[in-house]
């Protein structure tokens, strides 16, 4: 018998207790899942920030901590984590992310907002997009998340430019890293994308000095983390017109407080931080598959590298 321990906000159970159940079977997986089993006898931990376990000092024989969620700031310097912790990376969070990174995207390219909201008997026929070809994309994070959402944009027909920390060769996508990669991959950009985790070194990646890069009157479309982004920097270009509109998904502080300026911002589009929810069955699958392959001795998948935060 494997003794795994749910812990997460307690909402969360009444979603994910039946569909992790069906998942370890499927999986050929003997487990007893529960909110409360004795620290030293939990053989691994579904993880969630906000649930109980905030110190994983008493999980002595716990064999990987199994993340729900994709970005894993809140516990990635936890102190107390010894064990290996392995991140989410399942295909319904990332078509999740497709889809709204997309969506987004063809809405600020296409100007939808001057028709959905000009209605007034006004025949705007000069106003038309250009294609897709002449918008160039950059997205920031070219992983599991950044990469499929480029690849998508290239089937549209955007040119799209991605950034790295190490070199890749993502086909479809003009790849660059580092920091002189940064710098080129912001200048001209009509379209930016956040999909970095974060960490110390993307903190306010996109400031002041990044967004003069961009285009004037580019889009700025944020589903990373919101602490990517200086604000006050986003807000002042903003306010220029260096930036025509930010769709943003994440923030500091969630929920946004009502107060915040983002808020009565008429350039700003908020989203509640669902560009891309991590589905129960797909997901419980994805930890079932994971979990399997611990007991039989392989190397998990998807384990977050603790020096690089992500
Ligand atoms: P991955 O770890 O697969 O990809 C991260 C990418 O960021 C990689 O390309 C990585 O580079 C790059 N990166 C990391 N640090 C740096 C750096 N210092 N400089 C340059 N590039 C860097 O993550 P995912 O694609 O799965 O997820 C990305 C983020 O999306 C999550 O961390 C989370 O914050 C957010 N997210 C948001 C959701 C939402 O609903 N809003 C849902 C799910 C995730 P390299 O390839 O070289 O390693
Ligand atoms: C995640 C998220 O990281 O939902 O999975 O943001």
């Amino acid at each position: 018998m494997i003794n795994v321990l749910f812990s997460a906000q307690p909402k969360s159970w009444a979603a994910y207790q039946q569909p992790l159940n069906a998942a370890f079977i499927n999986a050929g997986l003997d487990v007893d899942l529960r909110r409360d089993h004795a620290p030293e006898a939990t053989d691994y931990i579904v993880f969630a920030p906000n649930g109980p376990v905030t110190d994983f000092t008493p999980y002595t024989h716990t064999k990987a901590i199994m993340s729900l969620w994709a970005g894993v700031e809140t516990v990635v310097d936890n102190t107390t984590l010894t064990q290996p912790l392995a991140r989410m990376v399942d295909h319904s969070l990332t078509n999740g992310m497709v889809e709204w990174v997309t969506g987004h995207a063809l809405r600020h390219h296409l100007g939808m907002d001057t028709h959905i909201h000009g209605q007034d008997g006004i025949w705007r026929d000069t106003i038309y997009p250009p294609l897709a070809a002449d918008r160039p994309v950059t997205i920031l994070g070219i992983g599991a998340l950044g990469a499929a959402c480029g690849q998508a944009l290239h089937g549209l027909g955007f040119p799209v430019t991605g950034w790295s920390r190490n070199a890749k060769d993502v086909p479809n996508i003009r790849c660059l890293h580092g920091d002189a990669g940064l710098t080129d991959a912001l200048r001209g950009a009509q379209i930016v994308i956040l999909l970095l985790p974060l960490t110390p070194q993307t903190e306010n990646i996109l400031d002041t000095d990044r967004l003069a890069l961009l285009a004037p009157g580019a889009f700025v479309i944020n589903p990373g983390r919101g602490p990517l982004i200086d604000d006050d920097a986003l807000l002042a270009a903003l306010d220029r017109g260096q930036v025509a509109h930010a769709t943003l998904d994440v923030f500091r502080i969630e929920p946004l407080p009502r107060d915040h300026p983002y808020w009565a911002h008429p350039d700003v589009t908020v989203t509640p931080h669902i560009a891309a929810t991590t589905r129960p069955e797909t997901a419980s699958q994805v930890i079932a598959d994971n979990i399997a392959r611990g007991q039989a001795g392989k190397p998990f998948l998807h384990l977050v590298d603790r020096t690089t935060g992500y």
